[in-house]
């Protein structure tokens, strides 16, 4: 793979959901040795700090049902501005979580670079929800509907456009916890999605492979979006809304491999580690391992 120049974002932002640490997650991954990762491999990473975010005691917002939705938008706006800068430099972001509402911001800031941007949502869960269709309330179950036009005008307009992403450049992997309204807009949106079932019954090559040739085809850039809910709670227990049955750590290093091997990513996000619910920092690593493989790390 070309050696890039990669600037590190930390967006300790846990206002997305109700669980506290994972605000922590971005100290947690470069505790785990990110940036001597990156440029072990000869990239040159600079680390730009982290985002500013409120602090959950500090903040409420009256009139919705969207979850300390202000302080989210001020948050997602700050990453956006920042990460549209990156994209400027000609730098690839890599961003870290913080919760996945941030993936708002992420893409609010990459999207205009690209007429047709693919995105790959490595993730559990759907995050497809709306004010409307959400059990919780939470804006971490909301960014992909976002990011598509769909959802609370404040959260949609981020950066003046929408939508950021268009249905059929999106691919999801690994879900398995779809709400009745997430179900309802993959149909109605055509969008094409690997769940588990797919995921054991092609095989993590296969559908690597498929989603690589989709997303070359028809794209001028690929955001990853990587929840480390993904994967099997076993492999990555540090997150907040673990669910049973997922990608194994082995699956995912592949994944990221195949990704290494297309050299098809213009920008990605680590999102969810939750050092409070982790065992010794396992999450972190895990991620910090992918990271390593993505960005073109070998065994031998
Ligand atoms: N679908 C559920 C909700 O909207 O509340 C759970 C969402 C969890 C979202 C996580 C991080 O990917
Ligand atoms: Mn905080
Ligand atoms: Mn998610
Ligand atoms: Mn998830």
């Amino acid at each position: 793979m070309q050696k890039k120049n990669i600037s590190v974002i930390g967006v300790p932002m846990d206002l997305g959901q109700m669980r506290r640490g994972v605000d922590m997650g971005p100290s947690a991954i470069r505790y785990a040795g990110l940036l001597e990762r990156l440029e072990a491999i000869g990239h040159t990473v600079t680390d730009l700090g982290d985002i500013q975010i409120d602090q959950p005691e500090r903040v409420h917002t009256a009139n919705t049902n969207l979850r300390n939705l202000d302080a989210v938008v001020k948050g997602s706006t700050a990453l956006a501005d920042q990460v549209k800068k990156v994209k400027t430099d000609g730098d690839f972001p890599l961003i870290l979580g913080g919760d996945h509402s941030i993936a708002i911001g992420s893409l609010a800031g990459i999207s205009s670079n690209y007429e047709n941007l693919g995105v790959i949502w490595y993730d559990a869960h759907g995050d497809l929800n709306t004010g409307d269709t959400s059990p919780s309330g939470n804006i971490h179950g909301m960014p992909l509907a976002v990011s598509l036009g769909i959802g609370h005008e404040d959260l949609v307009h981020i950066h003046g456009y929408t939508p950021k992403v268009k249905p059929e450049n999106i691919v999801i992997i690994g879900a398995r916890s779809l709400d009745e309204g997430e179900r309802e807009l993959i149909k109605e949106k055509g969008i094409r999605v690997y769940t588990m079932h797919e995921v054991d019954r092609m095989g993590m090559t296969k559908v690597m492979e498929e989603s690589i040739d989709y997303l070359k085809g028809r794209t001028d850039g690929v955001h990853l979006s990587l929840d480390l809910d993904g994967l099997d709670p076993n492999d990555a227990p540090g997150v907040g809304t673990p669910v049973i049955g997922g990608i194994s750590y082995r699956e995912s290093h592949l994944a990221m491999e195949m990704l290494a091997e297309a050299d098809i990513l213009t920008s990605a996000e680590f999102v969810e580690v939750n050092p409070i619910l982790d065992e010794k920092n396992m999450t972190a690593t895990v991620a910090v391992a992918l990271v390593g493989s993505l960005f073109g790390e070998k065994l031998l």
